[in-house]
């Protein structure tokens, strides 16, 4: 799918502010750190549309990004990020909760977990959350640049199994820094909306 002309539409930080259009929303899920900004940057071929930063947890807003009038990429906060104190941690966790358990417009939840490590304690609760939804989901593997390219399959199978040992949910490599598995998850992404 080629984006003519994306945009930042808004940065909410309460419900009453999320777009009102009724366009479809592919919603990037993950910890802190894990790559959902740069996801959004990489697939629209845009350096800077969606903040990224090398300091995790700065992110505590639902940024909402429009494709061509198609559809929303949505970025959400990232969990997990141990600096920020148990109270904030709960705020995100909430406002993350109230937007995927009432969003009707979301159409896809992309889950980003890093290819390096196995996922964490906070990436099965999110993961298992995510699945009682009942919304179509892709596993993302990001940050496939970081580990050896004879590698990635294998890597990718194993992480697959510790989050869905059935393997009905399908399960990507991806990398920001480097565009080679794009087109799958585009594909991925047209298949959704035809
Ligand atoms: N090597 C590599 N670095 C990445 C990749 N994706 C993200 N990063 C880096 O990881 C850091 C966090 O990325 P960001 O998109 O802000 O993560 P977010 O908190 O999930 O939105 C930044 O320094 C990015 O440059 C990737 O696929 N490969
Ligand atoms: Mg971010």
């Amino acid at each position: 799918m080629l984006i003519k002309n994306p945009k930042f539409e808004i940065s909410a930080v309460r419900p009453n502010q999320y777009p009102s259009n009724g366009l479809p929303e592919v919603v990037l899920v993950g910890k802190s750190n894990v790559g959902k900004s740069s996801f959004v940057n990489t697939m629209i071929n845009r350096k800077k549309l969606a903040r990224t930063s090398s300091e995790p947890g700065k992110t505590r807003q639902i940024n909402f990004y429009n494709m061509d009038d198609k559809f929303y990429f949505v970025d959400l906060p990232g969990y997990g990020y141990s600096k920020m104190s148990k109270k904030e941690q709960e705020q995100v966790g909430k406002f993350i909760e109230e937007y995927l358990f009432h969003r009707k417009e979301i159409s896809l939840i992309i889950f980003l977990v890093d290819i390096r490590h196995s996922p964490t304690e906070n990436d099965k609760l999110m993961y298992r959350y995510i699945i009682s939804s009942g919304l179509p989901c892709l596993i993302l593997a990001n940050k496939a640049d970081k580990i050896a390219i004879t590698k990635v399959d294998d890597t990718v199978k194993g992480i697959q199994s510790q989050l869905n040992p059935l393997g009905d949910i399908p399960t990507l490599p991806f990398s920001a820094e480097r565009k080679i598995y794009q087109e799958d998850v585009w594909k991925f992404i047209e298949d959704i909306f035809i």
